[in-house]
């Protein structure tokens, strides 16, 4: 059946699991994504286009939670060279500043144009007629271009989720013209901020030589493309309400207590990935224990790292290294029954998250370069009692907003030591005020909002198609 509304994400939002019978079944996965565009989903008769995670081959589409999904399958070999290799070896360390080298391979960049490829036939397919297509991140660059050849009828929106590099960083890439073509199949082209959407637009003027105007690239054909920020946010409401609640607020006590009741607890979550800083971070707090700035009686860390990307090499060395730090660290530093760092390598239910969020003095987010990160704006949404403190990189899109964080350069250890004794040192007047701004924020940016600017931003820039007036001169 066509649909008005198609998202095309390398994932769909929900996971596999296990029922309670032993048949397998579908769970929806929480995250703000599926939260904003639900709703934009069921007003426009919408279907999300993606893979559900595993190698089965051939799924028919279904429905979960009055949701439309239509599965893409992947095989080991997709799995490998585009998901793995291309998206996570080459383009995830490429578009985060080169904190990792990214690999270039001929067969990783064939197999990703080819899933690419049939991400676009299979979007085409479920599209009716003048049907707006929104597709989303990194894995997915080439569908734009490649989905305007078949259907040139449809309106089609492209968000990059992660960074988009400066020039001197992205020309290194032997495919660097056919991505920004790919990309420029959209009519509109969103990213996290005006930093990446310059970028994008430069590269566009030089590399591919065409005419550009402030955020509008001209081509050829007639048709214009439009490169804008929209800073991704999250369902702020859904955490204030979780954070109050009765079970929540009694699961953060406990958490407390567990950690044997600590002056201040330092928390950082992320994805255990190398873009996210955790190990300076954390060396950067045991230094300060074994300066005697603070004693493990009075401060413990918490940090959870989520599992992630464990096929690939430069993850699982990354876990190595992090283990064997907090080892030495809690050697080092611990007593009985008071480790330095509390460490866990897991994943939680969203309710432990916010009673995470909510157990936690200072929320220590120290990324080397993010899109965005909502863990910073999670924090923030869960202190609805205006306390708590914010250590904040600011490589991290979210700085950009929370200009009340304590702000810190994650490559110098001795900075982020200062910011960290500054914020657990602070009078509460000062982390109530700074708090009050950011959650103000964050309540009046939520998700809901950043998914109604696109797709508003969208509708206004196809309506404007063949009425754009083109600039004389190449700017
Ligand atoms: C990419 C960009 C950009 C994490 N662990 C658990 C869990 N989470 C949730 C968090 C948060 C999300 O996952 C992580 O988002 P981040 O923004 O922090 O980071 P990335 O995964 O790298 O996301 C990033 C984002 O896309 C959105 O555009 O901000 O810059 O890199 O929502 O709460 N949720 C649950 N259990 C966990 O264990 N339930």
């Amino acid at each position: 059946m066509p649909n008005n509304l198609v998202i095309v994400a390398n994932r769909l939002p929900v996971d596999r699991v296990e029922q309670a019978d032993g048949t397998p079944g579908w769970r929806l996965s929480p995250g703000g994504l599926v939260t904003a565009i639900e709703p934009v989903m069921r007003a426009n008769d919408g279907v999300w286009l993606g893979w559900p995670g595993g190698t089965d081959q051939d799924l028919e589409p279904f429905e979960h939670d009055g949701m439309s999904l239509v599965p893409m399958s992947m095989s080991q070999t997709d799995i490998e060279l585009f998901y793995e290799g291309f998206s996570n070896g080459t383009l995830w360390p490429l578009y985060h500043d080169l904190v990792a080298k990214p690999e270039f391979h001929r067969e990783w960049w064939d197999a990703y144009v080819s899933v690419n490829r049939r991400f676009a036939e299979k979007a085409a397919d479920n599209a009716a007629e003048g049907a707006t297509v929104w597709v989303h991140d990194y894995q997915l660059q080439l569908v734009p271009q490649m989905l305007r050849e078949i259907r040139p009828d449809l309106r089609i929106g492209f968000y990059l989720h992660i960074p988009f590099p400066p020039g001197e960083l992205f020309q290194q890439l032997p495919w660097r013209r056919q991505l920004l073509e790919g990309l420029l199949g959209a009519d509109l082209v969103g990213f996290q901020g005006h930093g990446a959407a310059g970028n994008f637009v430069r590269l566009v003027r030089q590399r591919v030589g065409h005419k550009t105007h402030k955020d509008l690239v001209y081509l050829p054909d007639g048709r214009t493309v439009r490169a804008a920020a929209f800073p991704i946010s999250i369902d702020s409401q859904g955490f204030e309400d979780l954070a109050t609640s009765e079970p929540v607020a009694a699961r953060a006590k406990e958490i407390r207590e567990a950690l044997g009741s600590p002056t201040k607890v330092f928390l950082g979550i992320d994805r255990l990935d190398y873009t996210k800083g955790i190990y300076a971070r954390l060396r950067a707090f045991s230094e300060l224990i074994a300066d005697g700035h603070l004693d493990v009686e009075d401060a413990v860390f918490v940090q959870v790292a989520v599992p992630s990307r464990e096929q690939v090499e430069q993850y699982r060395i990354l876990r190595d290294d992090i283990d064997r730090l907090v080892g030495r660290i809690n050697g080092d530093l611990g007593r009985i029954g008071r480790p330095a760092i509390s460490y866990l390598h897991s994943s939680y239910p969203r309710e432990e998250m916010a009673a995470l969020y909510r157990s936690a003095d200072i929320m220590v987010v120290t990324p080397y370069r993010d899109g965005m990160n909502l863990v910073a704006k999670e924090y923030v949404a869960c202190r609805t009692d205006n306390t708590g403190a914010l250590v904040l990189s600011e490589f991290a899109g979210a700085a950009e907003e929370l200009r009340q964080a304590w702000l810190v350069n994650p490559y110098d250890i001795n900075g982020m030591k200062s910011a960290l004794l500054e914020a657990y040192r602070a009078e509460p007047k000062e982390t109530t005020r700074r708090m009050k701004a950011m959650r103000r924020t964050v309540t009046q940016n939520d998700v809901a909002a950043w998914a109604d600017s696109f797709m508003t931003e969208l509708a206004d820039v196809r309506s404007s198609h063949g009425k754009a007036v083109r600039p004389a001169k190449r700017s």
